[in-house]
């Protein structure tokens, strides 16, 4: 995991592979707090390391 948006919390990075689709959850401490989509990639190839 990984703090995405620097508030302090580690964030959850989800990524569909056969779409490319990606989003991010924010966490207050170990709670879910926000859902944030991020523009699809074109390709379904790229991979993250988070
Ligand atoms: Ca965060």
């Amino acid at each position: 995991m990984a703090d995405l948006d620097g508030n302090g919390s580690n964030d959850i990075l989800w990524r569909n592979s056969s779409t490319g689709a990606n989003v991010i959850w924010q966490l207050n401490s170990t709670t879910y707090s926000t859902a944030t989509a991020l523009p699809e990639l074109a390709s379904a190839n790229w991979v993250n390391y988070l």
